[in-house]
């Protein structure tokens, strides 16, 4: 296929349209993928997540900067899925980004996923295996917030920097529960604020507390104190960004395989899903049976979603007759 070839070769506009077609869930996009599966998985998937504002856009930009220094391609997805309300925001990613577009080690695309929370992450995967494919070294995603299709995101990258501000220590005691299983790094970022050393002690507080627990996968979270504004601490990050990269890749790449398995798991299941709900739907509409036409038992209390489920997917509605 031509876009393959193309994306393949690090094209960029046949990336972006793909990318589109993705986003539109255009059918033929598929087709692409699939051709592109087979020469993915080798970039390293980078996430940085947090609450709107906390300056996620300013530190993917000075982290691109210190990846081409080291001579490494970057791949960046900016996903928004409040973006309708906050066009300005990306607007100003857009401008903010500008400067590497010379850059063709650098590929950029702002998201909004039109609000369609469900599908957000089978289409950031795929949108992930399209910048693998045109070989980018390192892939930043960059989402908003810790809600539950974000936690989801987080699942697909290898590091997850979760970024946070002095003065939210409420939401750390809130993200409390969650926060050292979503975050490989911390970052207490507009470290230029008072209360930095407080925010980024009170998250020391949970990582020690964990490391007593004896709970974990062999990696303690790594705090971090930025002010990305001024660049300052982008040093200390773009480290620790590394560091977990080679924690993954040491022992036999044992983890970093681990991981590799279980995105495909995820991937599978979500393709499984599709395609099964999409077999059945056309089954039953092949019976003279739509869907529609058997709501009205469901409104009228007839019956209830939950039995009518079963009774579409059991052996009778699906294969016999
Ligand atoms: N004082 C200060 N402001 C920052 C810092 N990092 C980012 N900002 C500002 O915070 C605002 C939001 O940043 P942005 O990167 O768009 O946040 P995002 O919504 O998380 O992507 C912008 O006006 C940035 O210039 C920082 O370290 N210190
Ligand atoms: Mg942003």
């Amino acid at each position: 296929m031509e876009i393959v070839r193309r994306i393949r070769s690090g094209n960029i506009r046949a990336a972006a349209r793909l990318l589109r077609d993705i986003d539109d869930r255009i059918p033929s996009a598929h087709d692409a993928l699939r051709e592109l599966y087979p020469y993915t998985g080798k970039a390293h998937v980078v996430g940085i997540t947090g609450s709107p504002g906390v300056g996620k856009s300013t530190l993917v930009d000075g982290l691109t900067v210190r990846f081409r220094k080291d001579g490494l391609t970057v791949g960046i997805l900016a996903i928004d899925p409040t973006s309708p309300f906050t066009g300005g925001a990306i607007l100003g990613d857009r401008i903010r980004m500008q400067r590497h577009f010379p850059d063709d080690g650098v590929f950029i695309r702002s998201l909004a996923t039109r609000g369609q929370f469900g599908g957000l992450t089978r289409s950031t995967n795929d949108m992930i295996s399209v910048l693998d494919a045109m070989g980018k070294d390192v892939i930043l995603v960059e989402t908003v917030g810790v809600g539950q299709d974000e936690v989801e995101i987080v699942n697909s990258a290898h590091t997850t920097v979760l970024v946070t501000v002095p003065g939210l220590g409420d939401d750390v005691q809130a993200l409390k529960s969650g926060i050292l299983e979503i975050g490989n790094i911390l970052v207490v970022n507009k470290a230029d604020r008072e209360g930095a050393e407080k925010t980024a002690s009170q998250l020391r507080g949970l990582v020690d507390m964990r490391k007593i627990g004896g709970n974990g996968d062999g990696w303690n979270p790594v705090i971090v104190k930025t002010d990305a504004h001024r660049g300052m601490g982008m040093e200390e990050l773009y480290s620790a960004i590394c560091g977990h990269r080679d924690f993954l890749l040491r022992s036999g790449r044992e983890e970093w395989n681990e991981m590799a398995r279980q995105r495909a798991k995820r991937q599978l299941m979500e393709a499984l899903r599709e395609e099964a709900v999409k077999a059945i739907l056309n089954r039953m509409e092949d019976r003279g049976k739509p869907l529609d036409a058997l709501l009205d038992e469901v409104v009228e209390r007839r019956t209830d979603p939950y039995s009518l489920a079963s009774e579409i997917v059991s052996e009778k509605l699906c294969n016999g007759r």
